[in-house]
């Protein structure tokens, strides 16, 4: 009885004292999945410290949505980069009534994923999957806040053709949604530009071993390679090519190679300054508030920085702020205030397409000089 009466005690003076009640808290769950485990963890561990920085800085401004202190919190998934591992990911998050989601990464899990995150009604907005494909079916649940293959793989033909003036090309694609769709898009725009595709061939995202395939291109002797897949497999290519003797052959890739660790998956050889790869948004140098960005993302990830980390951070900051304009953490409610967004992020402005595309997207190229990568516009 006594100990009752001074809890009791302790609960009014937290009230007079106007501190939070835990019944005034709600948690909001924002879900995160990428490959956490496999070859492309790197990708993966990058995307969540985005998405995990944008949460702890949300955590620190005494949010307040429908009258109740949020308190956000990050349930992150590792789909592997597989379409199987990704829906069911996607579905443990349905389950687990997340908020929003923030991915996926490869767009080989994100197209299946995005039909159940549809089917359960919860918003997810990727910064990294790229197919064009990803908004046909016209979900309203389905955001992307980078530019998608059509852009990136025209852009690089565009300058295959215009300012390298290539003539013989050959791509090579591994066969996932991301580099076959890439790829296509290339091809298709280097031919109307003229360029002659000398040759194709197939790879998967777990192989090595090139040797055979970039035999086989060598023989038809062109002046580049078109890669559509991720850095596992452009950096062993790269080394296989200087092996080659093709030191000579430009070597294109979407954002799946442009990596900052594409320089030390090729290990040292010299066909990586070979390399013009294309990627969706601003250089982080030209993003709006991207350097200072960037400083308090190194600080807290020291050596982790690849690619996407400015997205999925946007991403986690832009389901946020339409849940403010809402008023609303219910996605029923909040998700129609997605596509209205006008929200001034690190990596851009993001405003959407009725489709759920990030309107005006920008795209920049890069190349490896002295193994860094650096942007050409
Ligand atoms: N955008 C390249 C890597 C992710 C993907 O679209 O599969």
């Amino acid at each position: 009885m006594q100990l009752k009466l001074k809890l009791t005690a302790v609960a009014a003076f937290a009230l007079v004292a106007g501190t939070v009640s835990a019944q005034d808290v709600q948690v909001v769950k924002i879900g995160h999945v990428a490959p956490m485990s496999g070859g492309q963890a790197h990708y993966g561990k990058d995307n969540e410290n985005g998405a995990r920085m944008a949460v702890e800085e949300l955590n620190t401004q005494n949010i307040t949505i429908g009258g109740k202190k949020i308190k956000f919190e990050l349930q992150a998934e590792d789909d592997a980069a597989d379409p199987k591992q990704g829906t069911a990911a996607a579905q443990k998050l349905c389950d687990s009534k997340v908020n929003g989601v923030v991915g996926h990464l490869n767009s080989g899990t994100t197209i299946p994923a995005s039909k159940v995150y549809n089917d359960c009604g919860v918003p997810m907005v990727t910064g990294a999957a790229t197919n064009p494909t990803l908004t046909k079916p016209g979900y309203k649940t389905t955001f992307r806040i980078i530019a998608n293959d059509n852009a990136l793989g025209a852009g690089l033909a565009y300058y295959a053709a215009d300012a390298l003036k290539l003539k013989r090309i050959a791509v090579i694609d591994d066969r996932t949604a991301y580099g076959q769709g890439v790829a296509d898009v290339f091809k298709a725009t280097a031919k109307q530009k003229g360029i002659q595709v000398v040759d194709e061939q197939f790879t998967t995202d777990k192989a090595t071993d090139f040797m055979a395939i970039l035999t086989a291109i060598k023989s038809k002797n062109p002046d580049g390679i078109f890669f559509g897949g991720m850095d596992p497999q452009g950096g062993p290519m790269l080394r296989q090519m200087e092996q080659l003797g093709m030191g000579n052959v430009k070597y294109f890739g979407g954002d799946g190679i442009c990596t900052v660790k594409l320089a030390e998956l090729a290990a040292g050889a010299k066909t990586l300054g070979n390399v013009v790869c294309a990627e969706g948004g601003s250089s982080i140098q030209k993003m709006p508030g991207g350097a200072a960005w960037k400083a308090k993302y190194d600080g807290k990830f020291p050596g982790q920085f690849q690619v996407y980390s400015p997205y999925t951070y946007d991403a986690t900051m832009l389901l946020v702020d339409a849940m403010k304009r809402a008023n609303s953490t219910d996605p029923k409610v909040y998700t129609p205030k997605i596509i209205e967004s006008n929200y001034k992020g690190v990596t851009a402005s993001i405003a959407f397409e009725p489709t759920g595309e990030l309107k005006n997207p920008a795209i920049t190229l890069y190349a490896y000089k002295d193994g860094k990568k650096v942007p050409l516009n």
